[in-house]
């Protein structure tokens, strides 16, 4: 099967031009100037004139169908991964996570089970490890041979995903070891909790008290105490979902040094602040994640650290609940809030605001969004960039199309969105996935499953 995309402006993370693009079967084989290949027989020609040629973005951190003590996650490999098609993102990096007691291979065929046969894009997972009694390191080694190459370690939620800094010490120096990389949830989990428990019983039960009682100062100290502990094991290290300025400190003072660090952030934490979970009738839920939202200035500092490359990609933390039934649980009290957000498939078009606004670059934009992260994680140069070789996982991102995002658009299976009435300009049109076409006309057309399970390579430091 031969594809040709003609007259789309080919945009990567380094290039920038006017170009077509061969694709034969699920590859690009060839890109080259407008009607280089006009002689050519071909199945399938796609006219991209004044529309933007993206690599398909790829979401390092999302959360289908995540199991928590209460409920699970509302989104399943089906409806998470077809909103991320709408949305532009070919690729998702889903967490495994391991339950205390039980060995890590567990999660992993329970993950497997979930994804296979119904995620419609590609997808790969990392291991979150809870419990290093029943990980140890022949299975972290198999991890690798199975195709997973990054870990996750989570220092906020004692009793259930936190480890203790031994934990995190042994994993970063045998995750050196190994070429994995260690994906860090930075968080003083021990503090926090007394915090919380001393916010709830003195009868601040309303959803702001979620962010009062998780400060940013706590983030600062997790995140820095990491840093420590990965500078000593030898090991790279990356944070995920950075919210506030002490954090950010933390990760621009280590990479001024040289250091290993790369931390992400999201859209959440580039457009929302705290002031969204004061709203009136349990609207505030609504904006119930951890780490939680933060103050204007936080919003204003995480967009300097894009540009300053102090954070070097942006992935959603998609975990969605709905607020009627989900997030109503903590009606009476925040602590029962189910936490996390839906954005798995508006992610693009609110990186993309950020071009539109000045605040990033075009190429800058599709770095964050797909080229950095296909590096950290083992996809590049199958995934992340337009060049022979590369997946044909391409979208044909119209940039004058106006939207506004709202729960009655969406295609993700929450019944609300924290973005509603924001409006962008600037969306996909067209998604391609190892060439064929999945969504058309910003509507998915794809088909049961098709996404393929990703082996990723060992970590490669991207500097
Ligand atoms: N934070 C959330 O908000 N949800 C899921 C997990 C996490 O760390
Ligand atoms: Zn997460």
């Amino acid at each position: 099967m031969r594809t040709v995309i003609q007259n789309g402006r080919i945009v990567t993370a380094t290039d920038d031009f006017t170009g077509d693009i061969l694709i034969e079967d699920e590859q690009i084989t060839s890109v080259g100037a407008p009607g280089s290949f006009a002689a050519l027989a071909c199945e399938q020609v796609l006219d991209a004139r004044n529309k933007y040629v993206l690599p398909g973005a790829i979401d390092v951190h999302t959360h289908m169908e995540l199991p928590l003590p209460t409920t699970i996650a509302s989104d399943d490999f089906e409806t998470g991964t077809i909103a991320a098609a709408c949305g532009g993102t070919t690729t998702i990096l889903d967490f495994a996570n391991q339950q205390r007691g039980r060995p890590i291979e567990q999660a992993l065929t329970s993950w497997h089970l979930k994804a296979d046969d119904r995620a419609v894009i590609d997808y790969g997972f990392h291991m979150t490890i809870t419990d290093l009694e029943n990980a140890p390191e022949e299975a972290l080694d198999a991890m690798i041979d199975a195709g997973i190459t990054t870990f996750k370690l989570l220092m906020a939620y004692p009793g259930t995903f936190m480890v203790d800094d031994e934990t995190i010490y042994r994993v970063l120096r045998h995750a050196a070891r190994l070429g994995a990389l260690v994906m860090v949830h930075a968080e003083n989990g021990i503090a926090i909790d007394y915090i919380v428990r001393e916010t709830a019983a003195s009868g601040h039960t309303e959803p702001r008290y979620h962010a009062l009682s998780r400060p940013a100062l706590l983030e600062g100290e997790a995140t820095r105490r990491v840093i420590t502990l990965a500078t000593l094991a030898e090991a790279p290290v990356y944070i995920v979902h950075v919210t506030c300025i002490p954090a950010l400190q933390a990760i621009a003072a280590a990479r001024g040094e040289g250091l290993p660090v790369w931390g992400e952030t999201c859209p959440q934490y580039l457009y929302l602040d705290a002031s969204r979970l004061a709203l009136p009738d349990f609207e505030g839920a609504k904006y119930v994640c951890t780490p939680p939202l933060r103050q204007p200035a936080d919003i204003e500092a995480l967009w300097q650290g894009l540009r300053r490359r102090e954070l070097s990609v942006v992935s959603t933390d998609h975990a969605p609940f709905h607020w009627h039934g989900q997030k109503e649980l903590g009606r009476e009290d925040f602590t029962k809030i189910p936490n996390g957000l839906p954005g798995v498939e508006h992610r693009v078009m609110l990186l993309y605001k950020g071009v539109r606004a000045g605040r990033l670059t075009l190429n800058h934009f599709v770095e964050l969004i797909s080229t950095m992260p296909a590096r950290l994680f083992g996809l590049f140069p199958r995934k992340g960039t337009i060049a022979p070789g590369s997946d044909a996982d391409l979208v044909l991102f119209d940039p004058d199309k106006r939207l506004t995002i709202s729960a009655a658009n969406q295609h993700q299976r929450v019944d609300y969105t924290p973005y509603e009435g924001i409006e962008v300009q600037g969306a996909p049109e067209t998604v391609l996935l190892r060439g064929r076409v999945i969504v058309r006309g910003g509507e998915y057309v794809g088909g049961k499953g098709g996404g393929q399970y990703l082996f990723r390579k060992r970590f490669s430091a991207p500097f």
